[in-house]
């Protein structure tokens, strides 16, 4: 379908279309099977000027938006979410500086992102912190002129890879979720360090690392936006991020729709090719159709982002769930399609689902984005 795209969104699909088909469809079986960080294919991103899409013009970045970020997206994922992921964290990982950091961040760390030289990770998960983001135990406590972490970070993407975390930790426990602040963190910061490094069901080329801070010391001007203004700016990266995980889901579902028609054209049974009986027609057909209306609805929710920043949350959700759970059926289905092939590591299809079942689960649940947009429904109706 035409979405009528400008020029230079055009320009930004073939660019990444182009790394998609050359450089990480090529690797993404080996890295999968190797969970092996694509650092490589990061650095063409990079170098091909698309690490900063969505940062200023003035930090070095590109200066688009949303919009403009998932339309790289959809193309890398449509070859390895577990590469696309690496890619997306470190814009989640950026945000938080973004939306609140000082002159000072920005102009420090935000070059270095945009320009590829450095990535970027988000840390808000802990072992008692998932959906319940307000609930880390992770502290900072300011010593002098320095903030002293300690705590242990679970589950970050880009953890071990990255060199700038943007991390969230108590600085007023007895405020709850008021009490929490976000901090920068440096991979050599004295203190900081990597733990277990997780196995996965699927993206297996990104990295799930557990960060630990020891009495882990960082300069006071490290500190992102206000004392107490964590929670907030972890939600609003949080609904600035959503509609990347959606792409996600359509690059993916893109991709398995792909593999199974060219499967069904060519694969004789019964003396013609399945693609002929109505049965596997329908399939397709219902994979098709889900895809598209996917595309359209994280398309049209990234516009409205962009035109309307201050009322995103439920756009931002409502793309995350139905383009996430339109990922794991529509390669459950390409599984199907390609029957015990489909199930076999010969063919890319099995990966994908294994892919598609961790965009329903990060950056917030289904279940949690179903509860945003039911408490933005309750707000608009009570207008
Ligand atoms: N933008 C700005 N402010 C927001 C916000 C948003 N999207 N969402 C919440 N807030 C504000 C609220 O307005 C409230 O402010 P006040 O204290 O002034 O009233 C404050 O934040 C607390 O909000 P709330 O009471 O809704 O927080 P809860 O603890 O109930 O949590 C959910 C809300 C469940 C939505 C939140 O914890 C969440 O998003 N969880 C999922 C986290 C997640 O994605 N984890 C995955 C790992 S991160 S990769």
């Amino acid at each position: 379908m035409d979405y009528f795209l400008t020029e230079e969104q055009q320009m930004i699909v073939e660019v990444a279309q182009q790394i998609t088909d050359e450089k990480i469809i090529p690797c993404r079986a080996e890295l999968d099977e190797k969970e092996e960080f694509p650092r490589d294919i990061l650095d063409q991103i990079g170098q091909a000027d698309l690490a900063g899409l969505y940062i200023d013009e003035e930090y070095g970045g590109y200066g688009g938006g949303c919009f403009d970020m998932v339309l790289a997206l959809e193309q890398f994922a449509r070859g390895c979410v577990g590469i696309a992921t690496s890619f997306a964290a470190n814009g989640l990982g950026a945000y938080p500086i973004i939306l609140s950091g000082s002159e000072e961040l920005k102009n420090h760390y935000l070059p270095l992102i945009a320009s590829g030289e450095k990535y970027a990770a988000f840390a808000l998960t802990e072992a008692n912190a998932g959906s319940d983001a307000s609930g880390i135990q992770t502290t900072a406590v300011l010593d002098g002129d320095e903030w002293v972490l300690n705590g242990t970070k679970q589950w970050i993407t880009n953890g071990g890879e990255a060199n700038i975390y943007s991390v969230i930790a108590m600085t007023d426990p007895h405020k709850g979720a008021r009490g929490a602040t976000m901090f920068v963190v440096e991979d050599s910061d004295p203190g900081f360090s990597y733990g277990h490094k997780e196995k996965k069901l699927g993206i297996r080329a990104s990295s799930t690392r557990e960060l630990i801070f020891k009495d882990c010391r960082i300069p006071a001007g490290r500190l992102i936006g206000r004392r107490g203004g964590g929670f907030i700016t972890v939600m609003k990266t949080l609904d600035h991020s959503r509609p990347g995980i959606a792409i996600l889901g359509v690059g993916l579902a893109q991709g398995a729709l792909d593999e199974a028609v060219v499967y069904a054209k060519q694969r004789v049974q019964f003396g013609k090719p399945i693609i002929s009986f109505q049965a596997v027609q329908h399939l397709l057909a219902d994979m098709a159709i889900e895809t598209e209306a996917a595309r359209a609805l994280v398309y049209a929710a990234a516009r409205h982002i962009d035109a309307h920043p201050k009322q995103m949350s439920k756009a931002s959700s409502m793309c995350k769930v139905f383009a996430t759970d339109v990922a794991m059926k529509v390669t459950t289905n390409a599984v199907q399609v390609l029957g015990g092939y489909g199930y076999m590591r010969d063919y890319p299809v099995e990966k994908m689902m294994r892919d598609a079942k961790i965009l329903q689960i990060y950056e917030g649940t289904n279940q949690i984005q179903r509860n945003v947009i039911g408490q933005e429904l309750n707000k608009e109706y009570n207008r």
